[in-house]
């Protein structure tokens, strides 16, 4: 990893700088990582039992997902993408809507009233642009409220960045940019990404603040994430963070990362996995235990179980209801194509 990079708790969870948070704060994030993680491989598991179309996995993204959205407070709004159900689900998107996104039932994206996490987004860029617009809503309205964009390096080469990031410098929306840099975009590595020498230069072309991080290690995401929130939420305008991590996974159940790169590179960052580091912090502060250890993981495993049955023993969704979880009232046109789907099937 380069060397200019914000580092807090070191790979073998001994501390570089201050912790952002106190022991009780982080064994509630730790908690909450751990969940991350069931849900995650509950998911590649359910996908290879047909029970759930593509997935993507997060695997060791967990400190990015769960540190980002620590600082965020309720009036604030996370905009994210297809691999970042940990993030959403923290913010209170429900993991019973998450799970219903990935059978195709369009009831999963019916966002309960007050939880403000838009669906995930499957369009790669096209989501940072909403939430320079949520953000700019809330400028506008008063509430200060911030909103939190995540995406991965690959979204940085799609035009809606570009005019996400120089909307919000212009407008001095408080939007936070989050980029999850993964090393891959599909089978495409960051170095075949850009002629850049890393993403956070970017933040400069669009006049705003710009910091590169150890995205394995919670504490690096929670401090830099929780200045960017407060630079927004006091009228500061927009921050990108560039979050250095990895993807351990394939790219989606679809994929076989075999091909196009080797297990040792992969090794090599599951010794930096993100949960052991805050583990073995969370030792060496008498903050731990075998038992509370299991206790954790029997929590995240019935939390994640309690959202599978409940989304399993939903009534089939059918295809003419996709048009019902358009808008509160339909248009004439969706009518008109739900009136031709039951005409002609
Ligand atoms: C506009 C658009 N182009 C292409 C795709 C196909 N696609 C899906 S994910 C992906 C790679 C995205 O990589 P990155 O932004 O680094 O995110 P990651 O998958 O690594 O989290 C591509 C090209 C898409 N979904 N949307
Ligand atoms: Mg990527």
């Amino acid at each position: 990893m380069p060397g200019d990079m914000l580092q807090i708790l070191r790979p073998d969870g001994t501390l570089v700088g201050d912790a952002p948070v106190d022991v009780d704060t982080t064994r509630d994030l730790y908690h909450a990582m751990v969940v991350g993680r069931v849900y995650d491989r509950k998911c590649t598991a359910m996908q290879k039992q047909g029970r759930l179309a593509t997935y993507a996995p997060f695997e060791g993204q967990e400190a990015c997902q769960i540190g980002a959205v620590a600082p965020l407070e309720e009036q604030d709004w996370v905009v994210a993408t297809y691999r970042d159900a940990a993030a959403m689900w923290f913010a209170g998107y429900p993991m019973v809507n998450l799970i219903l996104g990935r059978t195709g039932d369009e009831r999963g994206g019916q966002i309960p009233e007050g939880v403000n996490v838009l669906p995930p987004s499957i369009t790669v860029g096209g989501h940072m642009i909403h939430a320079v617009g949520t953000g700019w809503a809330s400028k506008l309205q008063g509430d200060g409220g911030v909103s939190l964009t995540m995406f991965g390096d690959g979204a940085t080469s799609e035009g809606d960045f570009h005019e996400a990031m120089n909307f919000a410098g212009v407008y001095q929306t408080p939007t936070v940019f989050f980029c999850q840099n993964n090393g891959w975009a599909i089978s495409l590595p960051f170095e075949q990404q850009t002629n850049a020498a890393a993403l956070v230069d970017k933040a400069i072309g669009y006049g705003m603040p710009g910091v590169r991080i150890d995205g394995n290690d919670l504490f690096a995401v929670v401090a830099a994430t929780t200045e960017a929130v407060e630079t927004a939420r006091s009228g500061g305008g927009p921050t990108f963070i560039e979050a250095m991590t990895y993807r351990i996974g394939p790219h989606t159940t679809a994929d076989d990362p075999g091909r196009y790169r080797t297990e040792e590179a992969t090794d090599e960052w599951r010794r930096s996995d993100p949960i052991d580091r805050v583990r073995a912090y969370l030792v060496a502060n008498d903050a731990w235990d075998q038992s509370w250890e299991d206790e954790v993981a029997d929590e995240a495993s019935d939390q994640v179980e309690a959202a599978v049955e409940e989304a399993e023993a939903l009534d089939p969704f059918t295809a003419g209801e996709v048009f019902d979880a358009m808008f509160a009232e339909p248009t004439q046109t969706l009518l008109d194509q739900r009136d031709m789907l039951r005409r002609d099937g």
